[in-house]
């Protein structure tokens, strides 16, 4: 009590950060960097009133508080969090405040690709054993929401990005996963050395017998297991281990010691591509170190229906098929979406521009797209690098609705729609949910 809070945002993170201080009759300010805000539109999404503040963060105010809460999206050298700093305001992101005021163990996943699928998987597994379990973090639902509700009992399950990665301090998992790192996010984090530090800093809390569950494929992650000092439980998709999880066959096993545990066949899965067999492979690892029984968690994986906007399957209209994978935001995520098709595939990829490179992307269409179309910021960047790569066949469309329905015409039946960006949605939606709804919708409409 008694401290004056700045809480930097007003998205789902701000709000959630506001509601559980003033639900702690804390001082609280809700501030906000865009002027063209209404006062009272950020009050109506707010439990109880507090004072708010927009556009421009006067060097006057920012001496007025002791603590600042940073909602993810905005970058920690942004000027005026720099300000803020070199004012000496200590600075918690939302996270690492929920996790100051919450009861119970926390599961903390994170990595580049697959961390939805795994913490709304691992907490399904949680769900069907424990009684008091929270599924919070990125994957859309803000910790703080929750944090009140939180008992000694409970367990959180908590899909953590980089950016929530930066601002925690105490914030300690007692189980964690780090599920791959490919190239993502440069334009925050500036180097893939910044950008692995901060995802292995989910560890940084960990005692020796509290376990890390990495991906053995993922050479970074390899190396970084060298690094740590607690406890490594790999899994791996594509290598026999003696120790962690692999497939035996077509049966992921669980194995520990000379002791081997079968968790379940790929085949009784709904969840679909290799990639997902390491996600339910990651998730079954933490539920074993939660001490769950294995039949819990084979009956979960068996049940697990993909998430939303993931490679989800949308209509069949005159035998084409078409897909949302809105939620392929990077190059490696939309890899994954394309080997996932069998089909000849017209791609709609582009969107904001996160400053990496299309290369490795293109050259993973291998002859499978028969057309790509266009659109965002980042739409010639990308014909560029197809065309420098000797792929093109691409066409560009001014927004979504129009790709759709170049798409159509450019399928005839057996073909496949895919909508997989490969960038971030901001540069023409507020999210990649809004992207992904509306893409059905355009679909549904043809
Ligand atoms: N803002 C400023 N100054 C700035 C930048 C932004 O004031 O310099 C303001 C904006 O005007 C806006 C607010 O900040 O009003 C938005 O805050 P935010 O971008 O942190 O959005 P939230 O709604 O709080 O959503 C965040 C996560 N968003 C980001 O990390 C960009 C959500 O992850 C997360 O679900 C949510 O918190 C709850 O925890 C989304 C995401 O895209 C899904 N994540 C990235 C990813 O998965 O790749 C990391």
């Amino acid at each position: 009590m008694g401290k004056r809070y700045l809480v930097a945002g007003t998205g789902k993170s701000g709000i959630g950060a506001a509601n559980l201080l003033l639900k702690k009759n804390e001082d609280v300010t809700l501030y906000d960097g865009n002027d063209k805000l209404i006062k009272e539109d950020v009050i109506a999404k707010l439990d109880k009133p507090c004072d708010i503040l927009l556009g421009e963060l006067k060097d006057d105010d920012i001496n007025k508080f002791d603590i600042m809460i940073l909602s993810p999206g905005i970058a920690i050298d942004a000027p005026f969090v720099n300000k803020v700093r070199d004012a000496g305001i200590t600075i918690w992101g939302e996270v690492e405040l929920a996790y100051r005021l919450s009861k119970g163990r926390v599961i903390g996943i994170t990595g580049t690709n697959g961390k939805t699928t795994t913490t709304a998987l691992t907490g399904e597994i949680m769900k069907n054993y424990y009684e008091s379990v929270f599924v919070v973090g990125n994957i859309g639902i803000p910790y703080t929401s929750v944090a009140l509700d939180t008992k000694d009992e409970t367990v959180t399950v908590a899909e953590i990005s980089s950016f929530q990665l930066e601002t925690t301090d105490e914030f300690h998992p007692v189980v964690t996963a780090v599920l791959n790192i490919t190239p993502d996010h440069l334009n925050r984090h500036y180097t893939m050395e910044n950008y692995t530090n901060v995802k292995m800093s989910i560890t940084k809390r960990q005692n020796e017998n509290e376990p890390c569950v990495l991906n053995y494929e993922d050479e970074i992650l390899r190396k970084e297991a060298l690094k740590l000092n607690n406890k490594v439980i790999f899994f791996s998709s594509h290598s026999e281990l003696r120790d962690g999880v692999c497939l035996d066959g077509d049966c992921i096993v669980y194995r520990e010691d000379g002791n081997e545990v079968r968790i379940c066949k790929t085949d009784e899965m709904k969840l679909v591509g290799i990639h997902n067999v390491e996600n339910v492979m990651a998730a079954a690892a933490i539920a074993i170190c939660m001490n769950v029984p294995v039949e819990i968690i084979r009956n979960t994986i068996r049940d697990f229906k993909p998430v939303e906007h993931r490679i989800e399957y949308v209509t069949t209209k005159d035998g084409v098929i078409y897909y949302n994978d809105s939620k392929g935001t990077n190059t490696d995520a939309s890899t994954k979406a394309i080997e996932a098709m069998s089909k000849p595939t017209v791609l709609i990829a582009g969107g904001y521009d996160k400053g990496v490179e299309f290369d490795e992307w293109i050259d993973s269409f291998n002859g499978k797209i028969k057309k790509l179309v266009l659109l965002g910021k980042t739409k010639d960047k990308i014909a560029e690098t197809a065309k420098k790569h000797g792929f093109t066949d691409y066409v560009f469309a001014a927004d979504l609705e129009e790709a759709v329905k170049m798409s159509r015409d450019l399928t005839e039946s057996g073909d496949v729609v895919l909508l997989s960006p490969a960038c971030a949605s901001w540069d023409m939606f507020k999210s990649y949910e809004e992207r992904g709804i509306l893409f059905k919708e355009y679909v549904n409409n043809l």
